[in-house]
């Protein structure tokens, strides 16, 4: 069984898990309306997969023996000033949740929780892939310079990021 504090926290971070789920399914539901599909697709596929770290955390609380709770959802902002800013927000909210990954790391080393702190790791390696391909994003954005034919470009290429399922986009 988990120690209080490690099942708390792990708790608090199934909670950030759905969140990212919910706020990328809104951006997802905003790009379809704006016409951008291909950007679309890639965040519906990427309000899965946040689906599916929130899951991995969700199991493994149980598995030890502990008690998972399911989270109330907060609602996301569903209205947004164009890609660009809709990508902006994404790498500053991973950024802020590789934050909360390593302060839960550091709750279970200081609980000297080594099990959990291991299985953390996946989601230490994790944060470094989608930190890097939410820059490398924005960068492609950036050099845009907001030019509409161009987006459209980056739209059928986010699209292919899709096509091309996990590889490249992490899991
Ligand atoms: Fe976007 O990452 Fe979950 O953990």
């Amino acid at each position: 069984m988990l120690n209080e504090k490690v099942e708390k926290a792990l708790n608090t971070q199934i909670e950030l898990e759905q969140f990212s789920s919910q706020l990328y399914l809104a951006m997802a539901s905003w790009a379809e309306k704006n016409g951008y599909n291909g950007t679309a697709n890639f965040l519906y596929e990427h309000s899965d997969e946040e689906r599916s770290h929130m899951l991995k955390l969700f199991h493994y609380v149980n598995d030890r023996g502990s008690h998972a709770v399911v989270p109330s959802s907060e609602k996301p902002n569903h209205e947004y000033e164009s890609v660009q800013k809709v990508f902006e927000e994404i790498y500053n909210h991973e950024k802020m949740i590789s934050e909360k990954i390593n302060d839960l790391v550091g709750i279970c080393y200081e609980e000297k929780d080594f099990t959990t702190t291991n299985f953390l790791q996946w989601y230490v390696q994790e944060q470094i892939e989608e930190e890097n391909l939410f820059s490398t994003v924005l960068d492609k954005l950036n050099l845009l310079g907001g030019d509409k034919a161009r987006l459209y470009m980056f739209d059928n290429e986010m699209e292919k990021l899709v096509t091309a399922g996990t590889e490249g986009v992490t899991e």
